[in-house]
């Protein structure tokens, strides 16, 4: 090689270094702690530096790891849709070189509190989230996200080459164990598609419950082999008159899939002895006068019930349960049980007693609402708190644990406020302060944060007909059930949530999604993350 070449050679690569280091130099500190983040983590430490995802960026796992492998494929896939980049997942057995993710399973410290949860670790080098599960680290994925300015997470969008994270340490782990909302796609029936999309919006905020209330009055919307008219004829329609709709096995299936990639239990509801007319019109011996009646298309409750004096009756229950035990992994079967006015007490009790034996048969746990702490039940069973303080605390003295699901705060088919078009006033106006200002632990006395499974906000569907309708009542109460479910009472303000719901406007706007702008809340544009502006060089 001549000297004159090593020469140039030797220039090029003192420029290349010098570019380096300016490159470095240009990114200004940033503040993770200004970003908003819902729910709010136990704790984050900004430490002022960059991170900068690039094209060309990989997303690593641990070698052998398929479950986490899962979850460095979601990662790429999410990173990839939002930035175009090509993201690649590849294995390793430690840290990356600069510029990558790095997904593990293998903590160094013991400074997380809880199995479920997560350490996210961003410096200008690298970002790493570790958590002793693949569960965690989906949880570490979402407050990434949103860590991601707004734009992130539109559709169509300029091209950028680089996008900045804001370095700092975030330990974090949920509160309670059951985080959930429910869908009732009874009243008015939703598709695969848009259960789907309710399932993003309950991923994206570290919510894991989904509870579907298949069945009621206007309509049976699951699939029994062995009953087939229940979805062919109980089926066909829905409130207001339409054809309703009910889940294949397999579009069953498939959601329930979806759900457990995403760390989201469904839990399956049969509404019974009452809520029942749909099931009473497609088959006449479960009624106690042998006739069938017609199908209802309206919103009154309380009319319906399965006849429980006939054995025929608990075979139908038999074959319910078992099929849909089938098709579901999770731990839970839910019998509904509420407002049974047409059934006599004794009767009532009768019922849930041997339905709770049926559904132990096969293998799952019952949860019901409120009136089911009258039955026989114990410390292995859930009430679902809607209505009755009295009835929750009948179900924590027999043993029972809780879900919180008080109807004046967590329940999002009521109206917001007198001028809210869609939705029901029966609780009370529920606004989004009213939605967030609770604490499950203390609301009623005598229920105390030990009884208490965790918290579910349910969504009605009498007036509920679109998507855009469900965005509407879920946004934005559905982030506050949320970090009611994980953020720790003594970590939340209404004051200081509602700022942070508030930067929430751009990125629900990326998202296209159909929110009720609450005058209660102050929405803003997000803070950038820079403390100080970029200063544009000319490299
Ligand atoms: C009461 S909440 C019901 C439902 C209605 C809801 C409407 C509960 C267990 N029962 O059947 O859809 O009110 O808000």
């Amino acid at each position: 090689m001549s000297s004159m070449k090593s020469f140039y050679i030797a220039l090029i690569l003192n420029v290349l270094l010098m570019l380096n280091v300016s490159c470095e130099k240009k990114y200004p500190p940033t503040d993770m702690a200004r970003h908003a983040l819902i729910p709010k983590p136990v704790s984050v430490e900004a430490t002022h530096e960059t991170f900068v995802l690039k094209d060309k960026a990989s997303v690593f796992y641990d070698s052998g790891n398929e479950a986490l492998k899962k979850e460095a494929e979601y990662l790429a896939a999410l990173l990839g849709k939002a930035t175009g980049f090509d993201i690649k997942v590849k294995a390793s057995s430690a840290l990356p070189s600069r510029g990558n993710i790095f997904l593990t399973t293998s903590m160094d410290d013991d400074s997380l509190e809880h199995e479920d949860g997560y350490k996210l670790e961003i410096d200008r080098r690298y970002v790493k989230i570790s958590a002793p599960q693949p569960k965690g680290v989906f949880y570490g994925i979402q407050t990434l996200r949103q860590l991601f300015p707004a734009e992130f997470e539109k559709e169509n969008k300029d091209v950028k080459e680089e996008w900045f994270l804001p370095a700092g340490t975030i330990h974090d782990w949920p509160e309670y164990p059951y985080r959930g909302a429910m869908l009732d796609v009874s009243r008015h029936f939703f598709g695969v598609e848009t259960v789907k999309r309710f399932i993003d919006y309950l991923a994206m905020y570290k919510m894991n419950i989904l509870h579907l209330h298949l069945s009621d009055d206007q309509g049976w919307r699951i699939e029994i082999e062995s009953w087939p008219n229940l979805t062919k004829h109980g089926g066909s329609t829905e409130v207001g008159g339409g054809p309703g709709g009910f889940f294949t096995k397999d579009e069953f299936r498939e959601i329930v899939a979806y759900a457990s990639e995403r760390y989201i239990t469904i839990v399956p509801e049969i509404d019974m002895p009452g809520h029942t007319n749909a099931a009473l019109a497609s088959y006449p011996e479960l009624n106690c006068d042998g006739k069938a009646p017609e199908l209802y298309t309206g919103t009154r409750v309380g009319f319906s019930t399965l006849c429980t004096h006939k054995e025929i009756v608990y075979q139908f229950v038999d074959d319910v349960v078992s099929e849909i035990s089938e098709l579901s992994p999770g731990p839970w079967f839910h019998i509904g049980g509420d407002e049974s006015h047409s059934t006599k007490h004794d009767d009532y009790v009768r019922f849930v007693n041997r339905v709770r034996k049926i559904v132990k048969s096969y293998g799952k746990k019952i949860i019901g609402w409120d009136e089911i702490a009258h039955a026989d039940i114990d410390s292995e069973d859930v009430v679902q708190f809607w209505a009755r303080e009295k009835n929750a605390l009948l179900g924590v003295k027999k043993g029972a644990k809780v879900i919180m699901s008080p109807s004046k705060h967590a329940y999002m088919d009521m109206k917001y406020d007198s001028t809210t078009v869609l939705g029901l006033k029966w609780a009370g106006y529920t606004e989004v302060d009213d939605g967030y200002s609770w604490d499950p632990a203390t609301l009623v006395e005598g229920i105390e944060r030990s009884h208490i499974l965790g918290i579910e906000a349910p969504l009605w569907s009498e007036t509920i007909e679109t998507l855009e309708d469900i965005e509407y009542m879920i946004f934005p109460r559905l982030p506050g059930y949320a970090e009611i479910g994980w953020t720790s009472s003594k970590h939340r303000s209404w004051d200081e949530y509602k700022i942070r719901l508030g930067k929430q406007k751009q990125r629900f706007e990326a998202m296209g999604i159909n929110y009720y702008p609450s005058s209660l809340v102050p929405w803003q544009n997000e803070e950038d993350i820079f403390i100080e502006p970029i200063e544009k060089d000319n490299n």
